[in-house]
């Protein structure tokens, strides 16, 4: 019998899952694991995806607060919405491939350095945001994808969970029809961005990726310029949504251009969807959403075709703001 992924995360947290649910689950994690949210007297400034941003932005917050640099910071945010699972696109309880197991991609980067690092189509990895973090600092490289890394991630410590179960689904998989059966309903990668108390920025992104994409399949949120992007010298950018219409525009990148030619954050994000729009045969139907934060503190968040909810932090606060679907032209 093969064992589910509400099993086999709660064998990765170090839980008996026993009857417990997948639901049960999660709100018990996510009853332990909320702090308080925290002051922010330094004046940070973070920006995430979605309403778990919150989430994600109170847990980097706290870090900070508690000494953590901005990568520090970025890691726990994310790591915590992975750790939950709960939203359907983010780490090992996320939506499964066509072939019914999750692949995750992640990357982050940093603002001083312009360093960063990617792993793309990794299995059975809990935290895809570390092994992102471990690339970035303890190899040459910037992206590991597929089995290198997961032995990467495995070799550095990060939690990982048996795939033995993967491959026989892979194999039935390959034995049936290879068909691809895609569930995009929904979007949920979290994106967070942080500007510190020393005007640095970093940011990352994770994400199990579109639901029911063929396995193999990398989007847009472990490629720089693209799912996320960070200049120091200028500000940061993050995306959600159906990566096929992010990556084929560099968006990430494109905004954080924009915001160098003296574009606000908001205005930024917005030109970004009407230009790929204009392009686009879709035009406005894109399923996608953008996040941006500027040097100065100032930020926004642009959708294609939905309300897009997404979480600031700011001096007065952490909350969920919301941003109607652009206006098309
Ligand atoms: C992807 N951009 O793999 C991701 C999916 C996503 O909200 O963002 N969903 O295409």
């Amino acid at each position: 019998m093969l064992s589910s992924i509400p099993q086999r995360l709660a064998q990765s947290l170090g839980l008996s899952l026993g009857c417990v649910t997948m639901t049960t689950l999660l709100t018990l994690t996510s009853c332990a694991g909320a702090p308080a949210v925290p002051a922010n007297p330094a004046g940070v400034r973070m920006i995430a995806t979605w309403p778990f941003g919150k989430t994600a932005n109170d847990h980097a917050l706290a870090v900070l607060n508690r000494g953590g640099s901005r990568l520090d910071a970025v890691e726990a945010g994310i790591r915590e919405i992975e750790r939950l699972s709960s939203d359907g696109s983010v780490g090992l309880g996320g939506r499964p491939n066509a072939a019914g197991y999750p692949q995750l991609d992640a990357c982050i980067m940093d603002g001083p350095g312009h360093r960063a690092g990617s792993v793309a189509g990794v299995e059975g990895i809990v935290h895809p945001i570390t092994a992102a973090r471990r690339v970035m600092e303890n190899t040459r490289h910037v992206m590991l994808v597929g089995e290198g890394a997961r032995w990467f991630a495995m070799e550095q410590g990060v939690e990982s969970v048996d795939t033995a179960e993967l491959e026989l689904k892979k194999s039935a998989w390959v034995a049936r029809d290879r068909s691809e059966n895609v569930d995009r309903a929904g979007h949920d990668t979290i994106a967070l961005l942080v500007l510190d108390a020393d005007g640095h920025l970093a940011g990352g992104c994770s994400t199990s990726g579109a639901g029911g994409k063929l396995p193999g399949r990398v989007g847009d949120s472990p490629i720089l310029g693209a799912g996320l992007y960070v200049d120091d010298e200028v500000g940061a950018a993050g995306a959600t949504g159906i990566g096929e219409n992010v990556m084929r525009y560099c968006a990430t990148f494109l905004i954080v251009e924009l915001m160098r030619q003296g574009m606000d954050p908001q205005s930024a994000c917005e030109e970004v969807v009407h230009r790929i729009a204009r392009m686009d045969p879709r035009g406005y139907k894109l399923d996608i959403c953008f996040i941006a934060l500027d040097k100065k503190g100032r930020y926004g968040a642009a959708a294609s075709n939905q309300t897009f909810p997404y979480a600031a932090v700011t001096p007065q606060g952490s909350e969920v703001l919301r941003v109607p679907q652009v206006a098309p032209r």
